[in-house]
């Protein structure tokens, strides 16, 4: 083989590469929500009581991270939406820390936990809730704030 044709090669195995690699190091992205006063914020939008944040830019594997300042007390959990309210909270949605998948077929969110640690889904809590989007996640999911149920509504959408 003459060197052109060497160097050649190596040029298109270090282009393939380098067209590979974005596809398989694809970051898993943080979606997070967080409140002001007796609304939740993501993006730089606010909720009401008529129109439910949109978190709707997810991918199966990305994170949603509901992160709650303390002071008023908040907490996440998932509903089927009524209208007029109030809504019914729907925990099948979210296999919480301690729970065994068996236990919830229907699980489109998963809470990530640190070992052995105590789940914030469904309370009231300080700190940080973190889902992850699994990849039964398809039709759009609601949630509610458990203290300010449908005052404090939300929706999670796929992008
Ligand atoms: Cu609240």
């Amino acid at each position: 083989m003459s060197s052109i044709a060497v160097r050649t090669s190596l040029v298109w195995i270090a282009l393939v590469g380098a067209l590979a690699l974005p596809q398989a190091a694809r970051a898993q992205d943080t979606h997070t929500i967080t409140v002001q006063g007796i609304a939740w914020k993501y993006n730089g939008k606010l909720s009401t009581a008529a129109s439910p944040i949109m978190v709707d830019d997810l991918k199966i594997g990305d994170f949603v991270e509901v992160t709650l300042p303390g002071g008023i007390p908040h907490g996440f959990v998932t509903i089927i939406k009524k209208t007029p309210p109030p809504s019914d909270k729907f925990l099948d949605a979210v296999l919480a820390c301690g729970e065994t998948p068996a236990s919830k077929p229907k699980a489109v969110l998963k809470e990530v936990c640190a070992a052995g640690a105590a789940s914030n889904f469904n309370k009231i809590f300080v700190g940080t809730l973190k889902l992850e989007v699994m990849n039964t996640f398809t039709t759009p999911v609601d949630f509610f704030c458990v203290q300010h149920k449908d005052g404090m509504p939300g929706t999670l959408k796929l992008k």
